[in-house]
């Protein structure tokens, strides 16, 4: 890309950012917003990285490029994106979008569809500024896979599609909670190493790239205390939406919580997604519910001549 400007609208949702991008993005080949996902990490990676990374974003920051849809019922698409890569689905980032789609005057209190890559959601905004997300079907893919780690402790969990693929399992004694919080990153490091030498992936193959820890809540309400490493080296600062559809769907399968029944997924931070779920088969569709908050908006700038128009990689340094 030559020189160029994006518009952006940011949000954070639960403490997990989402930079929204409304303009400026070139043109996508493909019809489906997953032909045009694909297109986006063909075409345009290096934009990708330059929206995200340092010293425009920062590693953490997820960001949501707008689109038409061309699907009727679609009032967007939308596709989400890391420092390292794509999503399929993003339950903080879809919160996000739809407050900035509010700012936008593009819809009002009530609710809408957006298609994203991994197939479409139904989000409400509520009355109160909340937002619900019915996320796409969600399934247990695989139960009880142990894996010996590199510190050699074993590690059982389930293998689970919330509309991206995750390894869910007990945190074995690391609490989870800010202090925590490197030591978490390094043992979901070691567990994401384990699954791929073990050739441990979700269907057709696809790699395991969110890992997922809980640990019991010190309350009333049915639910756990959640920590999830994103693909890359960063953790998600919200209680992860895809994450608390994936456990949603290894609970339906455990019959371990009964359709429409709420369960309350805390991040790291203490923050909340309250959820249910109603069954369809084996799978689910799950909904979580959250707030997201304006936090800025503005122009990204793109110099030719700028050598980090396209990002620092942090991970790489
Ligand atoms: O909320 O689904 C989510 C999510 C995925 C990666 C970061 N957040």
């Amino acid at each position: 890309m030559a020189t160029g400007k994006i518009r952006y609208i940011d949000t954070h949702t639960a403490g997990e950012p989402t930079r929204v991008v409304v303009d400026g993005f070139p043109h996508l080949d493909g019809e489906s917003i997953a032909d045009r996902r694909d297109a986006l990490i063909r075409d345009h990676d290096d934009l990708r990285a330059g929206i995200v990374r340092e010293p425009r974003g920062h590693e953490a920051m997820v960001a949501a490029l707008l689109l038409e849809s061309s699907v009727k019922e679609c009032a967007a698409g939308v596709i989400f994106f890391n420092n390292v890569g794509a999503l399929g689905m993003c339950g903080h980032g879809a919160i996000g979008v739809v407050k900035a789609l509010h700012r936008l005057g593009k819809i009002d209190t009530g609710s809408c569809k957006l298609e994203t890559p991994a197939g479409i959601i139904k989000t409400t905004l509520h009355p109160d500024g909340e937002v619900s997300v019915r996320n796409v079907r969600s399934y247990r893919f695989a139960a009880d896979v142990s894996l010996t780690i590199d510190r050699g402790i074993e590690i059982t969990g389930d293998v689970a599609w919330g509309g991206n693929w995750f390894f869910i399992a007990e945190s074995p004694g690391i609490s989870i909670e800010p202090r925590g919080i490197d030591e978490l990153i390094e043992l979901c490091c070691e567990i994401r190493r384990a699954l791929q030498s073990a050739g441990v992936t979700g269907a057709s193959g696809a790699p395991i790239d969110h890992i997922e820890l809980h640990e019991s809540l010190e309350e009333e309400d049915a639910g756990v205390r959640c920590f999830v490493l994103c693909p890359g080296k960063e953790w998600d600062r919200s209680p992860c939406g895809t994450g608390t559809s994936a456990t949603l769907a290894c609970l339906h399968a455990r019959g371990q919580l009964a359709e429409g029944d709420s369960w309350t997924q805390v991040g790291p931070l203490g923050t909340r997604f309250s959820s249910s779920y109603i069954a369809d088969g084996t799978a689910i569709y799950p909904t979580i519910r959250g707030n997201a908050y304006i936090s800025g908006e503005g122009w990204l700038h793109f110099d030719e001549d700028d050598p980090f128009r396209y990002g620092i990689d942090c991970i790489d340094l």
